[in-house]
């Protein structure tokens, strides 16, 4: 079996509502939809998000990479030799979620050439997971409602809040999530490198003191001493996300002691990536978490499938919700929430169809 074709298509679905963090607000799903056709006829299937304030990608820039860079180096090759494809790709630096996007189109490739979904492919760890939900900068009510939403139709137990912008409104979010919610839910907490060490010194000690399990991105991992003093005294566990976007950058980091748990997300690392990231962990004792990079409908489809391949993926929520931001989605069906779990896909690869209608209706290069 060959490669006989890369697509990097551009995507614009429209949001119910942005999606606000200190780094940034996304408005729209305008992801690119990487299709990669082999000889025989497959079709593997990954999405990348771009998130210029995260990664530097823009649509055009992944549209672009894919197609001019990827696309010469894949054509002709056998799909299953993931490792040399991997290191074809590498010579390209950076570009991570451009590069997610065609590891995740090989695995769905390779799950139905065997005949087998993705999550059992990786080593089926579990038939389900608990979700998590991510709730965006806002008002504290305006955060309460969603989070009391996602409780009420979705049966979510587990939180991750955005903060890092004023701490006293931070505070007053974190203060009302925990009244609203109780004391059975986990909230955790993201700054996306909105505070300076000082504050985030403070605000670790405030938000343990709400029961909050875990903080991502204090502040910017290059204020190098900053961010080892935040590890030392946080109460609660420092979570690396965007300063540990690659299997290097994951050792330098827990080498530095800049991060204690570290963010894996499948939409950067595809799943080739994130299952070294995990197994180094795992090696060092080190907590990971599935997180969500504002996924669409596929993206969260193979962030379910990575969760339910590893052990130690499965244990801990996994941010698998946002897609319901989305009006709609190119996908003909999308994910499903029941009693607060997620569910892998039973079909070969990824077990996900394009609907072409909506792809035609969603391309933005019409
Ligand atoms: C997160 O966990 O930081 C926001 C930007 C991005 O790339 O991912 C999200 C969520
Ligand atoms: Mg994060």
């Amino acid at each position: 079996m060959k490669i006989s074709s890369v697509e990097a298509v551009p995507l614009a679905v429209p949001y119910r509502r942005p999606f606000a963090f200190a780094s940034g607000v996304a408005t729209s799903a305008d992801h690119v939809l990487v299709r990669i056709t082999t000889d025989d006829g497959l079709v593997g299937h990954g999405e990348a998000p771009p998130r210029p304030y995260t990664y530097g990608e823009t649509a055009t820039s992944i549209v672009a990479v894919v197609r001019d860079v990827f696309a010469p180096l894949l054509v002709g090759a056998d799909p299953f030799a993931r490792e040399r494809l991997r290191a074809d790709l590498a010579r390209t630096v950076a570009n991570n979620a451009a590069k997610g996007a065609v590891d995740v189109a090989l695995w769905d490739l390779a799950g139905q050439a065997c005949g087998q979904p993705v999550h059992v492919l990786l080593g089926h760890a579990a038939d389900d997971v608990a979700a998590a939900h991510m709730i965006g900068l806002g008002t504290p009510a305006q955060m309460v409602a969603d989070a009391v939403e996602m409780s009420d139709r979705y049966g979510v137990e587990a939180f991750k809040v955005k903060v890092g912008r004023d701490l006293a409104h931070d505070l007053a979010a974190v203060r009302q999530l925990r009244r609203e919610l109780g004391d059975s839910v986990e909230l955790y907490a993201d700054a996306n490198r909105g505070w300076d060490a000082d504050t985030a010194i403070v605000a670790a000690r405030r938000l343990a003191d709400f029961h909050v399990t875990m903080l991502e991105e204090p502040n910017p991992a290059d204020d190098v001493l900053g961010r080892r003093r935040i590890v030392r005294e946080s109460p609660i566990p420092i979570v690396g996300d965007e300063s540990t976007i690659t299997l290097g950058g994951v050792a330098r980091s827990l080498l530095d002691g800049d991060a204690q748990a570290i963010s894996v997300k499948v939409a950067r690392t595809g799943f080739t990536d994130s299952a070294k990231i995990v197994g180094l962990c795992e090696g060092l004792g080190i907590t990971t978490v599935v997180g969500n990079q504002i996924d669409g409908m596929l993206g969260t489809v193979a962030s379910t499938a990575l969760a339910c391949g590893q052990r130690a993926l499965a244990r801990h929520p996994v941010e698998v919700t946002n897609f319901l931001l989305m009006t709609d989605d190119v996908l003909a069906e999308p994910p499903v929430i029941v009693d607060g779990r997620a569910a892998p896909r039973q079909a070969p690869g990824l077990g996900v169809t394009i609907d072409p209608d909506k792809l035609a209706h969603y391309r933005a290069d019409r």
